[in-house]
């Protein structure tokens, strides 16, 4: 393999840059722009990409390595310019050579849009992922959709969520490389026809379709400090240029053209929900348009480096699904084999089921997709057959494991029963895929105990965990600077590569020079944080005091209640004058509302109040201060994550599949308060429990006490709970809106209460007392803050990209 040396010299650098900004973007010297001059800064950076990326490409095209394809619906990427800097390690002489533009790093960073084409930890887990990936030399592509609009804008107008628009595109993305050559063809609507072939043999096309082109664009995927550059890409849908002739020759020529705005919509915006939208046509065509597009781009591939002999098409290719948004590539992989290239059946089958493995990552039941037959019929004709073809195998398959067992046949049917009969996309997920994974150790267990408990009992050898991680080059080396340098300081930097190197810090936990060079990087991280708050809400943090962040999508689930439940109790205690260990602290809230969610966006609203009645009151001044931080993203955790000292992670046990966001905030040295779920679990175990607050019902007692669960019992016999909701239901945080929070106060009285709230409050409080206690002994707490960031190893994407690797992608 020739390597490609790198020629970053400062000079090379300036050169490019001022040749972008003059020729490329055509302004001249004297237009003082930090919008172009970002723009040629990343066209610089793209140029020493470029040759990286093909010589990838050309590698594998010669050494045909196994290829793993990645498919999800959303890529969470966040900014690309400081990143790609990191990997490419050119972060010194761009600096210097920006310097002689007049013009600091962070004001050119600041001018790229986040590419936001995520909802929250999904998303991002995909990003994590592909740097991973690279990073590891592993050759795997990245397959999304290119929507014009990623996750809307929150603003806060007078404690209400206001979504706006994300027009990320708008001055164009430098960052990508249309690729027009591999436009494919993704087919909709129609009808199936039979037909005799050549040899007699009966066979079915999908005829009089609707079709919509798919143009990809390319996004390259830097490793760190390797020359691997990998592929993320993202297709655009496009109209063809045919026009529908009926409509055309009865002489609605504006009808037919108009046509065309139905295709372009397909790729026009992202879906805001956490949990998923059911039902919605537009969702259903988004997902057939990635899974064929993609699956057609990999079988071309296939078709031009080995013709049509698909016999080492498995040993050497796989694609790994995104939870269940993709898996409508099962059905499709088997239509384009059987119908386009004319395998028989079975020998489709057994290349479909190795080359798929599909990731669950939730086990909300809200959140299990399925989707009416009579939209698939519609829609997706012939896909609708061949899963109701691999359904009827199954269910014969099944019927022979355990005969006559009427019962089972019917919930594990992938189609429904009934007058609205559904395609369960998990179902189809299991069946159709070699390998099943959870997220996090308690979620796989749940998922083999629970959800899916028939189909573990058939093929137990499909279910395997792997536990999220997170990426240290973004999450730690790039958004933590400064405890960047001081680990370097002590261990070297082989730690961004091998996480757990990490543990080398541990006997400096217990050195007092360290605690203390440690305690100051987190206080200058504290003073950045601050200002982001001053700055987008309006409020002013004192660093002297505890950071005490819920950064994450508003959901019931992951209890951003409970947390305003405590902020309220510490308010009626200050009130009362009873402070006694009581340690002053500063309160962040972010987090987006599904837009249609409106009990969410009342917990918004609550926030954003007693927010308003605590900073507003002199006695809370030096003791509590609040504030919800509008738009949380992926560039505000950046910032956020270093600067925090206690990170919430509060959800009802069971709930949260695993998190990661707790993983980022361990990683720089916050502390973790938090139930016994998801991650959490194996967080603790990896710091140890006396460097964790734990509080909380197991998710067995969460189930128990749900089958006799009586919240104002509850409430009735604790006083401190007592005194909070009495403070909601007087009204004192509605401000000039009487009755705002009903529905809030209703919901923790409820005894059908699914996140059991009012159960966990009062370990909650103990819990919370214990973190100021503790917080108050600086010795104890920057030795419990070093040991999270020297135990947080094993939460790298690294090693869970090594398991994918080893235990799923190259088993054999
Ligand atoms: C999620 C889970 O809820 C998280 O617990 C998990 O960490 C991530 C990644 O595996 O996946 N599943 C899911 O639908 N979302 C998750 O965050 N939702 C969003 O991405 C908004």
């Amino acid at each position: 393999m020739n390597k490609i040396e790198p020629v970053f010299s400062q000079e090379l650098l300036a050169e490019s840059l001022s040749r972008h900004y003059q020729l490329t973007l055509g302004k001249d010297e004297t237009a003082e722009s930090h919008h172009y001059l970002y723009r040629a800064t990343a066209l610089t950076v793209r140029d020493h990409l470029v040759a990286r990326w093909q010589e990838t490409r050309d590698r594998y095209r010669t050494e045909q390595p196994k290829r793993i394809n990645y498919l999800s619906l959303e890529f969470l990427m966040g900014r690309t310019l400081s990143n790609a800097v990191l990997n490419l390690d050119i972060e010194e002489e761009l600096k210097a050579a920006l310097v002689q533009q007049a013009c600091d790093m962070e004001k050119l960073e600041s001018e790229e849009p986040d590419a936001g084409l995520g909802n929250g930890g999904l998303g991002r887990l995909a990003a994590c992922f592909l740097d991973s990936c690279a990073s590891l030399e592993i050759p795997v592509t990245g397959y999304g959709l290119r929507y014009q609009y990623g996750m809307f804008h929150q603003r806060i107008d007078n404690g209400h969520q206001v979504e706006q628009p994300d027009p990320w595109l708008r001055d164009g993305n430098p960052w990508e490389i249309e690729s027009p050559e591999n436009t494919r063809r993704v087919k909709f609507g129609g009808r199936t026809e039979q037909y005799q072939d050549e040899n007699g043999v009966m066979r079915t096309s999908w005829e009089h379709t609707h079709d919509v082109l798919a143009v990809p664009y390319d996004l390259p995927i830097p490793g760190y400090k390797n020359d691997t550059v990998n592929t993320l890409r993202l297709w655009k849908s496009e109209a063809t240029d045919e026009f529908d002739l009926d409509e055309f020759n009865a002489g609605s020529y504006i009808d037919a053209v108009a046509e065309k705005n139905r295709a372009e919509q397909i790729t026009l915006v992202l879906y805001p929900n956490d949990v998923s939208e059911q039902g919605k046509e537009l969702r259903l065509r988004q997902q057939y348009f990635l899974a064929s597009a993609s699956l057609q781009d990999v079988l071309h591939r296939w078709v031009r480096d080995h013709g049509k002999d698909f016999s080492i098409f498995a040993a050497k290719n796989g694609f790994q699904l995104n939870d269940t948004h993709p898996t409508v590539a099962i059905p499709e992989l088997m239509r384009l084999l059987i119908d386009d290239y004319r395998l028989e059946w079975e020998e489709a089958w057994e290349i479909t089921t190795s080359v798929m493995f599909y990731t669950n990552h939730t086990l909300l039941p809200e959140a299990l997709e399925a989707w009416s037959v009579s939209l698939f019929e519609q829609l997706l004709p012939r896909v609708l057959e061949i899963i109701y073809e691999i359904n009827a195998r199954f269910l014969s398959h099944v019927n022979d494991q355990w005969p006559g067992d009427m019962d089972r046949l019917r919930n594990m049917s992938i189609v429904t029963e009934g007058d609205y009969p559904c395609v369960r996309m998990a179902y189809l997920g299991i069946v159709g895929s070699s390998s099943v994974n959870g997220v996090a150790a308690l979620h796989t267990d749940l998922l083999k105990q629970g959800l899916f408990r028939d189909f573990n009992e058939l093929w137990p050898e499909k279910f395997n965990n792997k536990t999220n991680g997170v990426t240290p080059r973004r999450w730690l080396a790039h958004s933590n600077p400064g405890l960047k340098a001081l680990i370097c300081s002590r261990i070297g930097d082989g730690w961004v590569q091998d996480l757990d190197e990490l543990e080398k810090l541990a006997p400096y936990a217990s050195d007092s020079d360290f605690a203390e060079q440690f305690m100051e990087v987190k206080q200058r991280n504290k003073a950045a944080l601050a200002s982001l708050v001053e700055q987008d809400c309006g409020v002013k943090f004192d660093t002297g005091m505890m950071f005490d962040v819920q950064v994450k999508r508003i959901h019931e689930y992951k209890r951003q209640l409970l947390n305003i439940l405590h902020a309220i109790h510490l308010y009626r205690r200050i009130c009362d004058g009873d402070t006694v260990g009581m340690y002053p602290r500063c309160l962040l809230i972010g987090g987006k509302a599904a837009p249609g969610y409106v009990m969410a966006k009342s917990i918004i609203k609550l926030i954003s109040n007693v927010a308003s009645v605590i900073n507003a009151d002199p006695r809370c001044q030096n003791l509590l201060r609040i504030a919800f931080f509008p738009d949380y993203r992926v560039t505000a955790m950046e910032v956020i994550c270093s600067g925090t000292d206690l990170s919430e992670q509060i959800s009802t046990a069971g709930k949260e599949a695993s998190g990661t966001g707790n993983m980022k905030f361990m990683m720089n040295g916050a502390v973790t308060i938090g139930t016994l779920d998801g991650a959490n679990i194996e967080i603790r175990e990896a710091v140890g429990d006396d460097n964790f607050f734990l509080f909380g019902m197991t998710a067995g007692q969460v189930a128990a006490t749900r089958t006799n669960y009586r919240p104002q019992e509850i409430i009735d016999a604790d006083p401190d709970l007592s005194q909070v909701m009495r403070l909601l239901d007087s009204g004192h945080f509605d401000l000039d809106e009487a009755g705002l929070f009903y529905s809030v106060t209703a919901a923790i009285r409820c005894p059908s209460d699914p996140w059991v709230t009012a159960a966990d409050f009062h370990s909650y409080v103990e819990a919370q007392q214990r973190v100021s206690e503790c917080y108050a002994d600086r010795q104890r707490w920057s030795k419990m803050a070093i040991l999270n960031t020297a135990y947080s190893g094993r939460f790298s994407s690294d090693r869970t990209i090594r398991e994918y690797r080893d235990d799923i992608w190259y088993r054999s």
